[in-house]
């Protein structure tokens, strides 16, 4: 195959911007002629997880599950990029260990709550504040940030072409074979 599997893990509230950077990152890699897959909510929560809502235990069940499908690309040797809220630690450190710690790339979307809110893409803050939504990340259920992810971008300062060439330092020397 020419190249190494890892997962790129993504982790950050709603809203900021981790699956844009993953599509960004994927379509970079891509033109490098590197074989990878975006993992989200569109092709998981509304597929194999959709009898998965956000209590503490369904999103500790959605990342497990995560965790084991995207151990199986990594180690066919895709480049995996997960794009999930994943709110604490336990939860990180749990899709690390199913994966394997040395296959494990945790980046840290940063961007501060009050610009999610701000951009509310969706309205589900607006919902969220509301009342209409229940355990809502960031609102009213919480987010640890990450001790040590390998990487930190918060969007609101970074472009998205930054974050994609800060990404692609990290990433190109541990695939390229
Ligand atoms: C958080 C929620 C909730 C609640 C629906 N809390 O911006 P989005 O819409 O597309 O991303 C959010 C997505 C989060 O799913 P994850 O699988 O990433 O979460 S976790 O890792 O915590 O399991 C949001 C939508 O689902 N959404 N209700 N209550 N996000």
């Amino acid at each position: 195959l020419g190249q190494r599997g890892i997962m790129i893990w993504f982790t950050g509230l709603s809203g900021s911007g981790k699956s844009t950077v993953a599509i960004a990152l994927e379509r970079e890699l891509q033109k490098r002629g590197l074989l990878c897959r975006i993992l989200d909510g569109d092709n998981i929560r509304s597929g194999i997880n959709n009898n998965l809502g956000f209590s503490a235990e369904d999103r500790v069940e959605n990342i497990r599950r995560i965790a084991e499908i995207g151990k199986l690309f990594v180690d066919t040797g895709i480049i995996t990029l997960a794009a999930f809220i994943s709110p604490n630690n336990d939860i990180r450190e749990m899709a690390a260990r199913i994966i394997g710690k040395e296959d494990f790339m945790e980046i840290y979307v940063s961007t501060p709550l009050e610009e999610c809110e701000r951009r509310d893409v969706k309205g589900l803050y607006a919902k969220a504040r509301r009342g209409e939504i229940r355990n809502f990340t960031g609102i009213s259920a919480p987010f640890e940030a990450p001790e040590h992810p390998a990487l930190s971008l918060d969007t609101s300062v970074l472009s998205v072409e930054e974050s994609v060439n800060q990404l692609l330092a990290l990433i190109l020397p541990k695939v390229t074979i």
